[in-house]
């Protein structure tokens, strides 16, 4: 399952967060695998379009997807260098599928550190880039030397080099001008910047107002990645509380679902995850691929036999079913189309699998 981690330096609201994640009835998953990780929880991707297909199909059972996610620790100056647990937090960092940084600009007198977002991000990428730095030239150093042996390694020392000369400039590899194949062909060496990345900022009680003035220069900062403002303290408190009253307390304070929800779906997808669902009466159900999957790919996820014996895929998109009102209708209509192995399902696909094995 995939994993997305908090990085922060100390006090930005990790903990806080994952609290939030871990304590909220509605978005924490019961385990359904068996983890050693203390430090590892599991939520539930909130998806209204999932409520909807359940009611639609009076469906007895409703399945969310879920995401892992881990507070991974504080981050101080010179953690690359092994300060504090700085080996462990980037062996953490090394672990996770997507990175989001925990970035603070609530002012509290009683926590100690620095209510400053984009200083903060500096730290934070001046630390994971030099940890970087050190592992791309080390790796250079060795594939120079393999490629003298085999041509076909000119591409990864190029992409090492370009890497290595963005870093020593402080640059990290998600905002460099690497191409696409460059960071494709850094894979292997588990680059910490060359993930994607999430900024959240997390906003005092009395600055839901300016949250978008707060958020705005981080986003220009991290060069257009997603950045979300979250009062993640009021948060964490609404997640304590039953539905009905959290629901009353996030709207009372003009925060419709809250910050939580769009949060994780925003973690999701920027992990490359995408949502197909399968509804009927026993059960609606939402279930995670990876974007650019293929058909019968997508099949497997549910059970490899379907892959392996995948006729064909019925498919309709979940907006065009609910506006139709029902699969029988749809059918009738003739809207519900029968698609082959190379199809390539979108983000909200409702298929139902044809197999034979
Ligand atoms: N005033 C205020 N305090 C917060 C907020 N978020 C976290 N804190 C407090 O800041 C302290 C550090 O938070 P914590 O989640 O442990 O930070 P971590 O070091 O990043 O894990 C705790 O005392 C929290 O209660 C917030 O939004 N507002
Ligand atoms: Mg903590």
């Amino acid at each position: 399952m995939e994993r997305f981690g908090f990085v922060g330096l100390p006090n930005a609201g990790k903990s806080s967060l994952y609290n939030a994640l871990a304590g909220g009835g509605a978005l924490a998953a019961p385990y359904a695998f068996a983890t050693t990780d203390p430090n590892v929880g599991v939520a539930r991707v909130l998806d209204t379009r999932l409520d909807a297909l359940a009611e639609m199909s009076g469906s007895a059972n409703v399945v969310p997807a879920t995401v892992q996610f881990t507070d991974i620790g504080g981050l101080v100056e010179g953690a690359h260098k092994g300060e504090g647990l700085g080996n462990m937090f980037l062996a953490g960092i090394r672990e996770v599928d997507a990175i989001v940084f925990v970035l603070r600009a609530f002012d509290d007198a009683d926590v100690p550190g620095d209510p400053d977002p984009l200083e903060q991000l500096r730290v934070l990428e001046i630390e994971l880039s030099l940890a970087d730095l050190e592992s791309a030239e080390k790796h250079l150093d060795k594939q120079r030397k393999a490629a003298r042996g085999d041509a076909s390694l000119g591409a990864t020392v190029t992409a090492l080099e370009h890497a290595g000369a963005a870093l020593a400039e402080g640059t990290p590899v998600y905002r460099s001008d690497l191409t696409a194949d460059e960071r494709e062909a850094l894979l292997p060496f588990f680059l910490l910047t060359n993930k994607p990345v999430l900024a959240l900022v997390n906003i005092g009680e009395g600055q839901l107002d300016e949250s978008a003035a707060l958020v705005a220069p981080v986003g220009e900062a991290l060069d257009g990645a997603e950045v979300l403002p979250m009062c993640v303290q009021l948060e964490a408190e609404a997640a304590l509380l039953p539905a009905d009253e959290r629901q009353e307390m996030l709207e009372g304070l003009g925060l419709g679902r809250g910050a939580l929800v769009s949060f994780v779906q925003a973690a999701y997808t920027l992990m490359g995850l995408r949502t197909f669902f399968t509804t009927g009466e026993k059960e609606s159900r939402a279930w995670t691929f990876r974007a650019g999957a293929t058909a019968p790919e997508c099949a497997g996820v549910i059970h490899t036999d379907f892959e392996r014996g995948f006729i064909r895929a019925e498919t309709i998109h979940v907006d065009e079913l609910l506006a139709i009102g029902s699969l029988v209708a749809a059918r009738a209509e003739g809207k519900v189309r029968s698609e082959g192995k190379d199809y390539q399902p979108v983000d909200g696909d409702v298929m139902e699998f044809r197999f034979n094995v």
